[in-house]
Protein backbone atom coordinates (compact mmCIF):
# COMPACT_ATOMS: atom_id res chain seq x y z
CA UNK A 1 0.00 0.00 0.00
CA UNK A 2 3.20 2.23 -1.14
CA UNK A 3 1.64 5.64 -3.04
CA UNK A 4 4.19 7.60 -5.44
CA UNK A 5 4.68 10.94 -3.66
CA UNK A 6 3.51 13.79 -6.53
CA UNK A 7 5.31 16.06 -8.44
CA UNK A 8 4.25 19.64 -10.09
CA UNK A 9 4.20 20.25 -13.25
CA UNK A 10 8.84 20.17 -14.71
CA UNK A 11 10.90 22.66 -17.08
CA UNK A 12 13.19 20.85 -18.41
CA UNK A 13 16.78 21.28 -16.67
CA UNK A 14 15.11 23.63 -14.36
CA UNK A 15 12.61 21.07 -13.20
CA UNK A 16 9.98 22.32 -10.82
CA UNK A 17 12.27 25.64 -10.03
CA UNK A 18 9.81 28.06 -12.07
CA UNK A 19 6.85 27.62 -9.76
CA UNK A 20 8.68 29.22 -7.24
CA UNK A 21 8.85 32.82 -6.51
CA UNK A 22 12.91 32.95 -5.92
CA UNK A 23 12.57 36.05 -3.71
CA UNK A 24 9.99 34.10 -1.03
CA UNK A 25 10.39 30.49 -1.65
CA UNK A 26 9.11 29.24 1.17
CA UNK A 27 5.48 31.15 0.32
CA UNK A 28 5.47 29.46 -2.84
CA UNK A 29 5.69 26.01 -1.17
CA UNK A 30 3.23 26.77 0.97
CA UNK A 31 0.60 27.45 -1.82
CA UNK A 32 1.75 24.63 -3.71
CA UNK A 33 1.17 22.24 -1.03
CA UNK A 34 -2.29 23.58 -1.24
CA UNK A 35 -2.95 22.40 -4.23
CA UNK A 36 -0.33 18.90 -4.05
CA UNK A 37 -0.94 18.20 -0.45
CA UNK A 38 0.70 17.36 2.47
CA UNK A 39 4.10 15.94 0.60
CA UNK A 40 5.25 16.51 -3.14
CA UNK A 41 8.22 16.16 -4.63
CA UNK A 42 10.54 19.24 -5.97
CA UNK A 43 13.53 19.03 -8.27
CA UNK A 44 15.93 21.64 -9.00
CA UNK A 45 18.81 21.57 -11.22
CA UNK A 46 19.24 17.92 -10.62
CA UNK A 47 18.53 18.55 -6.54
CA UNK A 48 15.51 16.65 -5.72
CA UNK A 49 13.59 17.25 -2.04
CA UNK A 50 10.14 16.36 -0.41
CA UNK A 51 8.52 18.95 0.40
CA UNK A 52 6.08 18.30 3.65
CA UNK A 53 3.20 19.85 5.61
CA UNK A 54 1.14 17.24 7.19
CA UNK A 55 1.80 16.77 10.83
CA UNK A 56 1.49 12.99 11.04
CA UNK A 57 4.52 13.31 7.95
CA UNK A 58 6.23 15.52 10.31
CA UNK A 59 6.40 13.37 13.37
CA UNK A 60 7.50 10.92 11.39
CA UNK A 61 10.57 12.83 9.76
CA UNK A 62 11.54 14.28 13.35
CA UNK A 63 12.63 10.98 14.34
CA UNK A 64 15.83 10.92 15.67
CA UNK A 65 16.83 7.25 14.78
CA UNK A 66 15.64 7.65 10.86
CA UNK A 67 16.06 11.09 9.98
CA UNK A 68 19.08 13.33 11.00
CA UNK A 69 19.83 17.36 9.75
CA UNK A 70 20.44 17.90 6.14
CA UNK A 71 22.51 21.41 4.61
CA UNK A 72 22.28 20.77 1.35
CA UNK A 73 19.92 23.91 0.84
CA UNK A 74 22.52 25.62 3.08
CA UNK A 75 26.03 24.51 1.29
CA UNK A 76 26.25 28.53 0.36
CA UNK A 77 25.89 29.83 3.63
CA UNK A 78 29.21 27.38 4.50
CA UNK A 79 31.16 29.82 2.57
CA UNK A 80 31.11 32.27 5.51
CA UNK A 81 29.32 30.26 8.50
CA UNK A 82 31.40 27.22 7.91
CA UNK A 83 30.95 24.15 10.26
CA UNK A 84 29.23 26.33 12.39
CA UNK A 85 26.54 24.81 14.61
CA UNK A 86 24.15 25.96 12.08
CA UNK A 87 25.53 24.98 8.59
CA UNK A 88 27.36 21.67 9.92
CA UNK A 89 26.28 18.48 9.87
CA UNK A 90 25.61 16.17 13.20
CA UNK A 91 28.69 13.79 12.38
CA UNK A 92 30.86 16.41 11.56
CA UNK A 93 33.17 16.22 15.39
CA UNK A 94 33.34 20.19 15.60
CA UNK A 95 29.39 20.27 15.63
CA UNK A 96 28.96 17.87 18.42
CA UNK A 97 32.29 19.72 20.27
CA UNK A 98 30.51 23.41 19.74
CA UNK A 99 27.07 21.97 21.24
CA UNK A 100 28.59 20.45 24.59
CA UNK A 101 30.75 23.45 24.67
CA UNK A 102 27.75 25.95 24.37
CA UNK A 103 24.94 24.09 25.23
CA UNK A 104 25.61 25.71 29.22
CA UNK A 105 25.90 29.23 27.94
CA UNK A 106 22.15 29.13 26.26
CA UNK A 107 20.71 27.62 29.68
CA UNK A 108 17.83 29.13 31.17
CA UNK A 109 19.69 29.78 34.38
CA UNK A 110 22.37 31.72 31.40
CA UNK A 111 19.92 34.41 30.66
CA UNK A 112 20.62 35.39 34.19
CA UNK A 113 23.70 36.58 33.22
CA UNK A 114 22.51 38.45 30.01
CA UNK A 115 19.76 40.07 31.48
CA UNK A 116 21.26 43.49 32.03
CA UNK A 117 23.15 43.89 29.00
CA UNK A 118 19.65 42.96 26.90
CA UNK A 119 18.41 45.40 29.01
CA UNK A 120 21.44 48.16 28.17
CA UNK A 121 20.40 48.07 24.95
CA UNK A 122 16.34 47.78 25.01
CA UNK A 123 16.83 50.92 26.26
CA UNK A 124 17.94 52.27 23.34
CA UNK A 125 15.32 51.71 21.62
CA UNK A 126 12.97 52.80 23.78
CA UNK A 127 14.43 56.31 24.38
CA UNK A 128 14.69 56.61 20.67
CA UNK A 129 11.49 56.05 20.08
CA UNK A 130 10.26 58.17 23.27
CA UNK A 131 12.31 61.14 21.36
CA UNK A 132 10.70 61.25 17.97
CA UNK A 133 8.70 63.95 16.92
CA UNK A 134 4.79 63.26 16.75
CA UNK A 135 5.01 62.91 12.97
CA UNK A 136 7.83 60.53 12.33
CA UNK A 137 7.48 56.99 11.20
CA UNK A 138 9.18 53.97 12.94
CA UNK A 139 10.59 51.55 10.44
CA UNK A 140 9.92 48.10 12.93
CA UNK A 141 11.59 45.85 11.32
CA UNK A 142 14.51 48.21 11.07
CA UNK A 143 14.70 49.38 14.65
CA UNK A 144 13.91 45.48 15.97
CA UNK A 145 17.49 44.43 13.69
CA UNK A 146 19.07 47.38 15.11
CA UNK A 147 18.03 45.87 18.76
CA UNK A 148 18.38 42.00 17.99
CA UNK A 149 22.34 42.61 16.52
CA UNK A 150 23.40 45.05 19.43
CA UNK A 151 22.34 42.76 21.81
CA UNK A 152 23.94 39.34 20.35
CA UNK A 153 26.98 41.48 20.00
CA UNK A 154 27.01 42.78 23.50
CA UNK A 155 25.99 39.63 25.41
CA UNK A 156 28.00 37.21 22.77
CA UNK A 157 31.43 39.46 22.21
CA UNK A 158 31.00 41.97 24.48
CA UNK A 159 30.89 43.75 20.90
CA UNK A 160 28.97 47.34 20.35
CA UNK A 161 27.52 47.64 17.04
CA UNK A 162 25.98 50.56 18.26
CA UNK A 163 23.65 50.45 15.62
CA UNK A 164 21.11 53.04 17.19
CA UNK A 165 23.91 55.70 16.32
CA UNK A 166 23.37 55.08 12.94
CA UNK A 167 21.01 56.21 10.09
CA UNK A 168 21.85 52.99 7.85
CA UNK A 169 23.17 49.47 8.73
CA UNK A 170 25.88 48.68 10.24
CA UNK A 171 28.42 47.58 7.38
CA UNK A 172 29.11 44.41 8.94
CA UNK A 173 25.10 43.98 8.84
CA UNK A 174 25.08 44.88 4.93
CA UNK A 175 27.88 42.55 3.84
CA UNK A 176 26.44 39.73 6.03
CA UNK A 177 22.47 40.22 4.43
CA UNK A 178 24.03 40.68 0.43
CA UNK A 179 25.68 37.30 1.44
CA UNK A 180 23.06 35.58 2.88
CA UNK A 181 20.85 36.77 -0.14
CA UNK A 182 23.41 35.95 -2.82
CA UNK A 183 23.83 32.32 -0.96
CA UNK A 184 19.82 32.21 -1.16
CA UNK A 185 19.94 32.64 -4.83
CA UNK A 186 22.87 30.98 -6.10
CA UNK A 187 21.64 27.56 -5.82
CA UNK A 188 18.44 28.10 -7.81
CA UNK A 189 20.65 29.75 -10.96
CA UNK A 190 21.74 27.42 -13.71
CA UNK A 191 25.95 27.35 -12.88
CA UNK A 192 26.10 29.15 -16.66
CA UNK A 193 24.33 31.99 -15.08
CA UNK A 194 26.07 32.05 -12.07
CA UNK A 195 29.14 32.05 -13.99
CA UNK A 196 28.06 35.27 -16.04
CA UNK A 197 27.64 36.97 -12.87
CA UNK A 198 31.04 38.39 -12.48
CA UNK A 199 30.51 41.79 -10.41
CA UNK A 200 27.79 39.67 -8.21
CA UNK A 201 30.90 37.52 -7.21
CA UNK A 202 33.27 39.80 -6.20
CA UNK A 203 30.93 41.53 -4.42
CA UNK A 204 29.96 38.27 -2.31
CA UNK A 205 33.88 37.29 -2.23
CA UNK A 206 34.48 40.78 -0.67
CA UNK A 207 31.43 40.82 1.71
CA UNK A 208 33.23 37.58 2.88
CA UNK A 209 36.34 39.13 3.76
CA UNK A 210 35.26 42.05 5.23
CA UNK A 211 32.72 39.70 7.39
CA UNK A 212 36.31 37.38 8.68
CA UNK A 213 38.38 40.64 9.33
CA UNK A 214 35.87 42.40 11.99
CA UNK A 215 35.59 38.74 13.42
CA UNK A 216 39.15 37.78 13.85
CA UNK A 217 40.02 40.94 14.96
CA UNK A 218 37.22 40.68 18.06
CA UNK A 219 39.17 37.07 18.55
CA UNK A 220 42.33 38.66 18.33
CA UNK A 221 41.60 41.61 20.50
CA UNK A 222 40.30 39.35 23.22
CA UNK A 223 42.78 37.36 22.79
CA UNK A 224 45.54 39.68 23.26
CA UNK A 225 43.75 41.41 26.26
CA UNK A 226 43.67 37.89 28.23
CA UNK A 227 40.97 37.12 30.52
CA UNK A 228 39.96 39.09 32.48
CA UNK A 229 37.00 37.45 33.94
CA UNK A 230 34.79 37.83 30.69
CA UNK A 231 31.36 35.55 31.02
CA UNK A 232 30.35 36.24 27.21
CA UNK A 233 30.43 33.65 24.56
CA UNK A 234 33.42 34.26 23.24
CA UNK A 235 35.00 33.50 26.29
CA UNK A 236 33.62 30.28 26.85
CA UNK A 237 34.99 29.56 23.41
CA UNK A 238 38.36 30.38 23.80
CA UNK A 239 38.45 28.87 27.53
CA UNK A 240 36.26 25.58 27.60
CA UNK A 241 36.74 22.63 26.79
CA UNK A 242 34.59 19.68 25.50
CA UNK A 243 33.92 17.54 28.30
CA UNK A 244 34.23 14.20 25.16
CA UNK A 245 37.21 14.84 24.12
CA UNK A 246 38.82 17.35 26.31
CA UNK A 247 39.39 20.22 23.34
CA UNK A 248 38.87 23.18 22.92
CA UNK A 249 37.46 24.88 19.94
CA UNK A 250 40.21 26.29 17.25
CA UNK A 251 40.22 29.96 15.90
CA UNK A 252 39.07 29.35 12.58
CA UNK A 253 35.58 27.70 13.91
CA UNK A 254 34.92 30.02 16.66
CA UNK A 255 34.76 32.65 13.86
CA UNK A 256 32.20 30.35 12.36
CA UNK A 257 30.57 30.35 15.55
CA UNK A 258 30.96 33.77 15.78
CA UNK A 259 29.22 34.37 12.63
CA UNK A 260 26.92 31.77 12.99
CA UNK A 261 25.02 33.61 15.80
CA UNK A 262 25.21 37.28 14.75
CA UNK A 263 23.46 35.31 11.74
CA UNK A 264 20.89 33.13 13.43
CA UNK A 265 20.49 35.61 16.78
CA UNK A 266 19.46 38.50 14.69
CA UNK A 267 17.27 38.22 11.84
CA UNK A 268 15.08 35.33 13.55
CA UNK A 269 14.88 37.07 16.51
CA UNK A 270 13.81 40.79 14.98
CA UNK A 271 11.95 39.45 12.93
CA UNK A 272 9.62 37.54 15.65
CA UNK A 273 9.35 40.94 17.24
CA UNK A 274 8.39 42.89 13.85
CA UNK A 275 5.59 40.21 13.31
CA UNK A 276 4.97 40.01 16.98
CA UNK A 277 3.78 44.10 17.20
CA UNK A 278 1.89 43.44 13.71
CA UNK A 279 -0.50 41.41 15.74
CA UNK A 280 -0.69 43.45 18.30
CA UNK A 281 -1.57 46.30 16.84
CA UNK A 282 -4.31 44.01 14.53
CA UNK A 283 -5.57 42.69 17.67
CA UNK A 284 -6.94 45.73 20.13
CA UNK A 285 -8.18 42.96 22.79
CA UNK A 286 -4.83 40.87 22.67
CA UNK A 287 -2.92 44.46 23.22
CA UNK A 288 -5.55 45.07 26.09
CA UNK A 289 -4.67 41.92 28.13
CA UNK A 290 -0.84 42.41 27.40
CA UNK A 291 -0.94 45.83 28.68
CA UNK A 292 -2.94 44.74 31.80
CA UNK A 293 -0.49 42.13 32.12
CA UNK A 294 2.59 44.32 31.80
CA UNK A 295 1.27 47.10 34.30
CA UNK A 296 0.51 44.18 36.96
CA UNK A 297 4.29 42.98 36.31
CA UNK A 298 6.57 45.87 35.75
CA UNK A 299 7.05 47.91 38.41
CA UNK A 300 10.50 49.45 38.25
CA UNK A 301 11.65 51.81 35.52
CA UNK A 302 13.41 48.51 33.79
CA UNK A 303 12.60 44.76 33.67
CA UNK A 304 14.25 42.57 36.08
CA UNK A 305 15.35 39.13 35.70
CA UNK A 306 12.00 37.69 37.40
CA UNK A 307 9.37 40.28 36.29
CA UNK A 308 10.49 39.61 32.64
CA UNK A 309 9.83 35.03 33.42
CA UNK A 310 5.92 36.77 34.80
CA UNK A 311 4.78 38.44 31.58
CA UNK A 312 3.58 34.47 30.70
CA UNK A 313 0.82 35.87 28.48
CA UNK A 314 3.31 37.42 26.16
CA UNK A 315 5.07 34.73 26.12
CA UNK A 316 1.95 33.17 24.81
CA UNK A 317 1.77 36.26 21.88
CA UNK A 318 5.24 35.28 21.16
CA UNK A 319 4.06 31.60 20.89
CA UNK A 320 1.09 32.36 18.56
CA UNK A 321 3.42 34.83 16.43
CA UNK A 322 5.94 31.95 15.78
CA UNK A 323 3.07 29.59 14.88
CA UNK A 324 1.37 32.03 12.25
CA UNK A 325 4.82 33.47 11.25
CA UNK A 326 7.67 30.89 12.36
CA UNK A 327 10.77 33.28 11.59
CA UNK A 328 12.78 30.68 10.39
CA UNK A 329 10.04 28.65 8.13
CA UNK A 330 11.83 25.71 6.87
CA UNK A 331 14.25 22.94 7.93
CA UNK A 332 15.03 20.10 6.20
CA UNK A 333 16.25 16.72 7.03
CA UNK A 334 17.62 13.43 4.99
CA UNK A 335 16.61 9.67 5.77
CA UNK A 336 19.66 7.62 7.65
CA UNK A 337 18.30 4.57 5.78
CA UNK A 338 15.48 3.50 3.38
CA UNK A 339 11.96 4.11 5.24
CA UNK A 340 8.20 4.74 5.06
CA UNK A 341 6.45 8.18 6.06
CA UNK A 342 2.86 8.19 6.74
CA UNK A 343 2.29 4.80 6.86
CA UNK A 344 2.25 4.88 2.90
CA UNK A 345 5.50 7.37 1.27
CA UNK A 346 8.48 5.71 0.53
CA UNK A 347 11.44 7.67 1.44
CA UNK A 348 14.95 6.61 0.30
CA UNK A 349 18.55 6.86 2.37
CA UNK A 350 19.80 9.73 1.42
CA UNK A 351 16.90 11.76 0.05
CA UNK A 352 15.91 14.88 1.18
CA UNK A 353 12.54 16.17 3.24
CA UNK A 354 12.35 19.99 3.95
CA UNK A 355 9.39 20.90 6.52
CA UNK A 356 7.45 23.91 5.64
CA UNK A 357 6.65 25.70 8.66
CA UNK A 358 3.72 28.41 8.67
CA UNK A 359 1.60 25.15 6.60
CA UNK A 360 2.18 22.69 9.39
CA UNK A 361 1.33 25.20 11.74
CA UNK A 362 -2.08 26.26 10.26
CA UNK A 363 -3.00 22.60 9.76
CA UNK A 364 -7.07 22.91 10.41
CA UNK A 365 -6.73 19.38 11.84
CA UNK A 366 -4.38 19.84 14.61
CA UNK A 367 -5.10 23.36 15.51
CA UNK A 368 -8.85 23.95 14.89
CA UNK A 369 -11.29 25.52 12.36
CA UNK A 370 -9.38 28.85 13.66
CA UNK A 371 -6.17 27.73 12.74
CA UNK A 372 -5.88 30.95 10.82
CA UNK A 373 -6.74 33.23 13.67
CA UNK A 374 -4.29 34.78 16.19
CA UNK A 375 -5.39 33.42 19.63
CA UNK A 376 -2.99 33.68 21.89
CA UNK A 377 -4.79 31.79 24.81
CA UNK A 378 -4.15 28.41 22.77
CA UNK A 379 -0.80 28.48 24.40
CA UNK A 380 -2.13 28.71 27.70
CA UNK A 381 -1.98 25.20 28.41
CA UNK A 382 1.27 23.70 27.76
CA UNK A 383 -0.25 20.15 28.22
CA UNK A 384 -2.50 21.22 25.22
CA UNK A 385 0.31 21.99 22.65
CA UNK A 386 0.47 19.39 19.34
CA UNK A 387 4.14 19.42 19.33
CA UNK A 388 4.70 17.95 15.81
CA UNK A 389 2.35 20.68 14.42
CA UNK A 390 4.72 23.31 16.09
CA UNK A 391 8.50 23.66 15.46
CA UNK A 392 9.62 26.96 15.53
CA UNK A 393 12.73 26.27 16.93
CA UNK A 394 13.41 23.33 14.94
CA UNK A 395 13.77 19.70 15.94
CA UNK A 396 15.62 17.27 18.78
CA UNK A 397 19.34 17.97 19.30
CA UNK A 398 19.79 19.81 16.16
CA UNK A 399 16.77 22.71 17.58
CA UNK A 400 17.84 25.95 18.52
CA UNK A 401 20.11 26.45 20.81
CA UNK A 402 18.98 29.79 21.17
CA UNK A 403 15.52 29.37 21.93
CA UNK A 404 15.66 30.96 25.35
CA UNK A 405 18.16 33.95 24.61
CA UNK A 406 15.61 35.10 21.88
CA UNK A 407 13.14 34.55 24.10
CA UNK A 408 13.66 36.29 27.09
CA UNK A 409 15.03 38.90 25.34
CA UNK A 410 12.09 39.32 23.18
CA UNK A 411 9.76 39.19 26.16
CA UNK A 412 11.50 41.56 27.77
CA UNK A 413 11.38 43.93 24.96
CA UNK A 414 8.06 43.69 24.62
CA UNK A 415 6.87 44.15 28.19
CA UNK A 416 9.69 47.65 27.79
CA UNK A 417 7.80 48.69 24.54
CA UNK A 418 4.08 47.98 26.54
CA UNK A 419 5.26 49.79 29.20
CA UNK A 420 5.87 53.41 27.39
CA UNK A 421 4.06 53.16 24.43
CA UNK A 422 1.12 53.52 22.41
CA UNK A 423 1.04 51.55 19.17
CA UNK A 424 -0.10 53.79 16.12
CA UNK A 425 -1.48 52.78 12.98
CA UNK A 426 -1.93 56.03 10.76
CA UNK A 427 -1.40 54.06 7.64
CA UNK A 428 -3.50 50.88 8.39
CA UNK A 429 -0.42 48.63 7.23
CA UNK A 430 -1.50 45.73 5.05
CA UNK A 431 0.90 42.65 5.78
CA UNK A 432 3.52 41.92 3.11
CA UNK A 433 5.75 39.26 4.22
CA UNK A 434 9.26 39.33 2.67
CA UNK A 435 12.02 36.54 2.92
CA UNK A 436 15.45 36.44 3.18
CA UNK A 437 16.82 33.54 4.56
CA UNK A 438 14.01 34.56 7.29
CA UNK A 439 10.55 35.91 7.25
CA UNK A 440 9.88 39.58 7.98
CA UNK A 441 7.23 42.18 7.12
CA UNK A 442 8.38 43.57 4.30
CA UNK A 443 7.63 47.56 4.80
CA UNK A 444 5.98 48.02 8.29
CA UNK A 445 6.12 51.33 9.82
CA UNK A 446 3.92 52.36 13.05
CA UNK A 447 4.01 55.55 15.23
CA UNK A 448 3.84 55.40 18.85
CA UNK A 449 3.22 57.82 21.82
CA UNK A 450 4.64 58.05 25.04
CA UNK A 451 2.09 56.53 27.70
CA UNK A 452 3.34 57.97 30.51
CA UNK A 453 6.14 61.02 29.84
CA UNK A 454 7.15 60.65 33.76
CA UNK A 455 8.79 56.75 33.37
CA UNK A 456 10.89 57.33 30.76
CA UNK A 457 12.25 60.80 31.78
CA UNK A 458 13.65 58.91 34.71
CA UNK A 459 16.23 56.98 32.21
CA UNK A 460 19.54 58.37 32.63
CA UNK A 461 20.85 60.05 29.31
CA UNK A 462 23.66 56.91 29.36
CA UNK A 463 21.88 53.65 29.02
CA UNK A 464 24.49 52.21 31.45
CA UNK A 465 23.95 54.00 33.94
CA UNK A 466 20.31 52.25 34.17
CA UNK A 467 22.82 49.08 35.15
CA UNK A 468 24.50 50.58 38.07
CA UNK A 469 20.71 51.85 39.63
CA UNK A 470 18.98 48.37 38.82
CA UNK A 471 18.13 46.29 41.66
C1 LIG B 1 18.90 26.55 14.94
C2 LIG B 1 17.57 26.91 14.69
C3 LIG B 1 16.63 26.10 14.00
C4 LIG B 1 16.90 24.68 13.39
C5 LIG B 1 17.38 24.84 11.97
C6 LIG B 1 17.57 23.53 11.25
O1 LIG B 1 17.21 22.44 11.75
O2 LIG B 1 18.11 23.55 10.13
C7 LIG B 1 15.44 26.78 13.95
C8 LIG B 1 14.15 26.34 13.30
C9 LIG B 1 15.67 28.01 14.64
N1 LIG B 1 16.95 28.05 15.08
C10 LIG B 1 14.68 28.99 14.83
C11 LIG B 1 14.88 30.19 15.54
C12 LIG B 1 13.84 31.13 15.76
C13 LIG B 1 14.39 32.13 16.49
C14 LIG B 1 13.65 33.38 16.97
C15 LIG B 1 15.77 31.81 16.73
N2 LIG B 1 16.02 30.62 16.11
C16 LIG B 1 16.67 32.60 17.47
C17 LIG B 1 18.01 32.26 17.64
C18 LIG B 1 18.91 33.06 18.41
C19 LIG B 1 20.13 32.43 18.34
C20 LIG B 1 21.41 32.91 18.97
C21 LIG B 1 19.94 31.23 17.55
N3 LIG B 1 18.66 31.17 17.16
C22 LIG B 1 20.99 30.32 17.26
C23 LIG B 1 20.79 29.11 16.58
C24 LIG B 1 21.82 28.14 16.32
C25 LIG B 1 23.29 28.29 16.69
C26 LIG B 1 21.23 27.06 15.66
C27 LIG B 1 21.92 25.77 15.19
C28 LIG B 1 21.80 24.77 16.32
C29 LIG B 1 22.48 23.46 16.00
O3 LIG B 1 23.29 23.00 16.84
O4 LIG B 1 22.20 22.86 14.96
C30 LIG B 1 19.83 27.38 15.54
N4 LIG B 1 19.59 28.63 16.10
FE1 LIG B 1 17.79 29.57 16.17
Amino acid sequence: NLIPIPQPKTYGVLGNIPLIDKDSPTLSFCKLADEYGPIFRFEALGRSVYIISGPDLVADVCDESRFDKAIGHLLKVRDFAGDGLFTSLTEEPNWKKAHAILMPSFSLQAMKGYHDMMVDIAVQLVQKWARLNPDESIDVPDDMTRLTLDTIGLCGFNYRFNSYYRETPNPFIVSMVRSLDEAMHYGNRLPIQNMMMVKTKRQYESDIQSMFSLVDKIIAERKAKGDQGETDLLARMLTAKDPETGQQLDDQNIRYQIITFLIAGHETTSGLLSFTIYFLLKHPEVLKKAYAEVDEVLTGTTPTYEQVLKLKYIRMILNESLRLWPTAPQFSLFAKEDTVIGGKYPIKKGEAVSIVLPKLHRDKGVWGDDAEQFRPERFEDPAKIPNHAYKPFGNGQRACIGMQFALHEATLVLGMILQQFQLLDPLNYQLKVKQTLTLKPDDFKIRVQLRDKKVTAAYPDKPGEVLAQAP
